[in-house]
């Protein structure tokens, strides 16, 4: 019955029916998830506990930038904790990534005096301006699977992992990926496929304006634009359209045409946050100026494109043949082959 499952917790008590977790003394798992970047944007929830979004969304994954995760139960006598080490570095208990990642495992814990020993590498420059939420709960779902012996699939894995972050369920695959919103309540037709087109020549380069913490997180941003923004009605429509014109796209390899609605679509989301109350406007002068620097490249005959999170960094969208071109008009990119891995 779906409407008995209302919490994250309901939904892994039906996604683990019939699978208890089996473990071994001394085992350690080591998996990977790549981090992703939305072209078609999720902005919105229909759901906050399970994060169901309002609408699908479409993105590629970053290949070898994500998430690497060793997990094991913590074993030293005593330790009435998660350890948690993040790219070499133990993390106070206290620290707001412990106490997310030790939040999401008490969902998954056989005893209650049960504590995970977890390394985290994350293999995404921290300065690049790509997120790692994404990848690191995609990362954890799989790290649980594989110590439990749970043998889910990667929708199963997908769902459960758009439980700590609603991106994180497209962070399953490599490659381009479609999050489908779903329609049930419980959510268990809301989880990421992929979409089987490989683009060897595809390019995204991470374009940083700044690296500090955003004022407003996307939780909240996206929870006042679907209450506070009058035109966010007409976000659900526009965003139908831009993924069933992107795999269209994409199968043509219309790399023009697939710039320009990530583009667009893009910056129909900065459109609601502009418009929203208290609005958000998460750009710099900076980011304007790299975005107005696009436009002119573009009227010149450079076909290049841009992409924006919920941040004022930019991630230009471009092919292989343009490398030398784009890199030689924004020296510091990081550029990444998403198809190249
Ligand atoms: C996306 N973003 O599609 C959009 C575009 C940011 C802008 O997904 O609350 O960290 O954990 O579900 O996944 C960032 O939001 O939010 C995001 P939660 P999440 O990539």
């Amino acid at each position: 019955m779906s409407s008995a499952i209302q919490t994250k917790r309901d939904v892994i008590n039906a996604i683990l029916a019939g699978k208890p977790a089996r473990w071994e003394h001394g085992k350690a798992v080591d998996v990977y998830a790549p981090a992703n970047i939305a072209l078609v944007k999720y902005w919105g929830k229909r759901n906050s506990e399970l994060n169901l979004p309002v609408t699908s969304s479409f993105s590629v994954s970053l290949g070898a930038l994500g998430s690497r995760i060793n997990m094991a139960r913590e074993e030293e006598a005593g330790v009435k904790q998660d350890t948690i080490i993040l790219n070499g570095a133990p993390l106070a208990a206290d620290s707001s990534f412990t106490k997310r990642a030790s939040a999401y495992l008490d969902l998954f814990r056989p005893e209650p005096d049960f504590y995970f020993r977890m390394e985290t590498q994350n293999t995404i420059p921290t300065a690049a301006g790509f997120a790692s939420s994404a990848s690191g709960f995609a990362a954890l779902a799989k790290a649980v699977n594989v110590l439990f012996a749970f043998n889910l699939s990667n929708r199963e894995l997908s769902i459960l992992a758009r439980l700590g972050s609603g991106s994180a369920a497209r962070s399953l695959w490599d490659g381009f990926v479609e999050w489908q919103a779903g329609t049930q309540d419980d959510g268990m037709d809301s989880h990421g496929d992929p979409f089987e087109a490989a683009w060897p020549e595809f390019r995204m380069g991470a374009l940083v304006i700044s690296a500090a913490e955003k004022p407003v997180g996307s939780r909240e941003g996206m929870q006042r634009c679907v209450d506070h923004c009058r035109f966010y009605e007409q976000w659900p429509r526009r965003v139908a359209d831009d993924i069933r014109h992107i795999k269209a796209c994409i199968q043509n390899h219309d790399f023009p045409q697939c710039g320009k609605l990530a583009e667009e679509n893009a910056l129909a989301m900065h459109a609601l946050m502009i418009a929203t109350q208290p609005p958000l406007l998460y750009w710099l002068p900076e980011s304007v100026a790299a975005m107005q620097k696009v436009w002119t490249l573009r009227q010149d005959g450079l076909p290049v494109w841009f992409t924006m999170d919920a941040g004022p960094n930019l991630k230009l969208l471009f092919e292989q043949k343009d490398e030398a071109a784009i890199h030689a008009e924004f020296p510091g990119l990081h550029i990444v082959a998403p198809f190249l891995t």
